[in-house]
């Protein structure tokens, strides 16, 4: 069965029956397989895009997820990522019951610009890491969501031989919402991932310059994918987010371009020295790969898990886990509150009006959000 669309509502077909635009999406033709590309196996108990499925309930879910069944895997991040009222309690009860089995993983990040490679990389890297008995999850954050360049297509295509390994799980980004809204769906992808035994988990984010935090604050390792020679002032990569990575990874080291990133990583090396590190007693590494010819895909594989080892010893690996929890409680509670004003009839009605007046000069911006503050708590 392909990634297919149903034709009139364009939504993908692990679209809950019923769901809104919210699930629209520009998902393409995917690689023959089950909806998550694999091959026979459970996707065969799958049934045809828009046929009525049975519906789940908490103990279902939770007992599919455990025993590893994909397509009730797929279906619970689909709740996950739901926004419909019916769905976000289920969910988060769905959640409660899987978070004992939670956590066991590695939690990579993976960020840089666009054709960077990183897709194409984590397809040489979790093909290795399954070949040495790893189960993988590769999920994508994609802030900039439906606009943005197709990431799901791309993806899909770039990770063909991974989507067909039976130890690896792509679920591409869920569409729409605001950035921490895509942030916290990712979160809980990642929790429902690690409760079906996946041991790693790579998150492949979109776009420099809008999801590094976000994307920071849900993994353990951090790793900035840059070529060399494309401007090299490092892509106009910021300072901060170099602070942010655990390693700076000089991609597609072939060919013409193996010298010219080595001298790169080395140039790199030089830099790191003045920066901060990412993470508490690690010094950030710089280093070459390419997913063409395969070199240096094992040896950052060895960093990560020099670095977790370093980390646990240290205690800087829970200490991260720890806070990140706790941030997701206050980024819950922000998104809680802004759809809550935002979502509030009285200041729909009347923001349009602000605007207006902000714009032409004629109230202050303080004015405004206090006549719409006054809106809200007048009719909660
Ligand atoms: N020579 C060479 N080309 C590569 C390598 N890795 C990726 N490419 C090519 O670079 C292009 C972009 O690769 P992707 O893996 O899609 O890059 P990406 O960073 O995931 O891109 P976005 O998801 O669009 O941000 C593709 O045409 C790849 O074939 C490499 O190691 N060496
Ligand atoms: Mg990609």
């Amino acid at each position: 069965m392909n990634i297919t669309m149903t034709p009139k509502k364009q939504k993908p077909e692990w679209a809950p029956e019923g769901a809104g635009a919210e699930f629209a999406s520009r998902v393409l033709g995917g690689v023959p397989g089950g909806h998550d590309g694999m091959p026979g196996g459970a996707a065969k108990k799958a049934p045809a895009a828009g046929a009525a499925r049975r519906s789940l309930n908490v103990s279902d879910y939770v007992a599919g997820v455990r025993a590893r069944d994909r397509t009730i895997l797929g279906r619970a991040i689909t709740l996950v990522e739901s926004n419909a009222p019916g769905h976000v309690e289920l969910a988060q009860e769905m959640l409660g019951e899987l978070l004992p089995a939670t956590g066991n993983s590695v939690r990579v990040g993976i960020t840089g610009v666009p054709g960077a490679g990183k897709s194409t990389l984590i397809e040489a890297l979790g093909t290795l890491l399954c070949e040495r008995g790893h189960r993988v999850a590769v999920l994508a954050v994609d802030p900039s969501s439906s606009v943005s360049k197709g990431s799901i297509l791309g993806d899909k295509t770039r990770m063909e031989r991974l989507s067909r390994n039976p130890g690896a799980f792509i679920r591409p980004s869920p569409s729409g919402g605001i950035l921490g809204g895509v942030a916290r769906k990712s979160r809980e992808t990642m929790l429902v991932c690690e409760a079906a035994g996946y041991d790693v988990i790579l998150v492949e984010t979109v776009g420099v310059g809008q999801s590094e935090t976000a994307v920071r604050s849900l993994v353990d390792f951090f790793l900035l994918v840059l070529i060399a020679g494309a401007g090299d002032e490092l892509q106009g990569i910021k300072r901060g987010i170099m602070e942010l990575a655990d390693a700076i990874l000089i991609n597609k080291a072939d060919g013409d371009n193996r010298i010219r990133a080595e001298n790169a990583s080395c140039e790199l090396t030089k830099v790191l020295h003045y920066l901060q590190p990412a993470t508490r007693g690690w010094t950030t590494r710089s280093l070459c790969a390419s997913s063409l010819t395969g070199l240096g895909v094992a040896e950052l594989w060895e960093v990560v898990e020099e670095f977790k080892a370093k980390a646990l010893a240290s205690g800087a690996f829970s200490e991260r886990r720890r806070s990140q929890a706790v941030d997701w409680v206050h980024a819950m509670a922000r998104e809680y509150v802004m759809a809550r004003f935002y979502g509030n009839p009285g200041v729909k009605e009347m923001l349009p009006e602000m605007e207006r007046a902000v714009a032409e000069g004629g109230l202050s911006p303080a004015r405004a959000v206090s006549l719409l503050v006054s809106k809200f708590e007048g009719c909660p």
